[in-house]
């Protein structure tokens, strides 16, 4: 199934950050264990606002910072082709460090994946639009192996999540659907080998789950039974 294949596109720009915050933190834990003395981190490129706060720059080179009417930081426009075009925009949002990234990785003008980060500077999802549009309607949440662990979809494209696939190494574990769109899960699917094992609903709406549909092997129901709660 192709959609459990999303790629976690990252640019060689959008991985920097991270990986100088890394490598800062890691040469500076030797704490008198290293023989020698380690090279100095390299500096992580920063900017100073109006607001007198130092803000993270992703790279050295071509960036153009804005700020708000107060002086903080909104975001940083970069140009990594040098066309004079931005493709790249660090939404910093007043933080130190960028919270989410806007990357034009073609060039043709528009945001083409969207990469999510923590006040650590780490990656935490990876957003992706399944048809090309101008906003992420799929997102993938990176285990430690860099695989994702968690899929969360738009299906219906309303900027709300609606779907959301917890993943076992490559396979589907559990899929968790908001059928009437209210923001929270009504029907919970439990996968195995590829094949829907169960699927529990919530059908009077209160969050939790009141029937449990067991399915067959050719995908039929074969039981319907009542889920009591204590
Ligand atoms: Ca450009
Ligand atoms: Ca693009
Ligand atoms: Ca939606
Ligand atoms: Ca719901």
């Amino acid at each position: 199934m192709d959609t459990f294949e999303l790629p976690l596109t990252r640019s060689a720009v959008g991985r920097r950050l991270p990986i100088v915050l890394v490598s800062v933190l890691a040469l500076s834990g030797c704490e008198g264990f290293c023989r020698t003395e380690p090279p100095p981190p390299p500096p992580v490129p920063t900017i100073k606002g109006p607001d007198g706060r130092e803000y993270v720059l992703l790279a050295k080179g071509g960036n153009k910072p804005i700020f708000d009417a107060k002086g903080v930081l909104d975001r940083v426009e970069y140009d990594r082709n040098g066309d004079g075009k931005p493709d790249q925009i660090a939404h910093h949002n007043g933080k130190r460090t960028p919270e989410i990234l806007d990357n034009d990785d073609d060039f043709d003008g528009a945001a083409d994946n969207w990469l999510y980060y923590n006040e650590a500077g780490t990656l935490v999802k990876v957003g992706s639009s399944r048809k090309g549009g101008t906003k992420p309607d799929v997102w993938a949440f990176p285990g430690p192996d860099g695989k994702p662990t968690r899929q969360e979809y738009d299906d219906d494209g309303d900027g709300q999540m609606d779907r959301v696939e917890r993943l076992k190494g490559d396979v589907v574990d559990v899929i968790e659907i908001d059928g009437d769109r209210n923001g929270k899960a009504d029907r919970w699917q439990r996968w195995e080998g590829g094949k829907l094992q169960y699927e529990d609903l919530d059908t009077n709406g209160d969050g939790k789950p009141d029937w449990r549909l067991r399915y067959g092997p050719k995908g039929e129901v074969v039981k319907m039974e009542p889920l009591t709660q204590p």
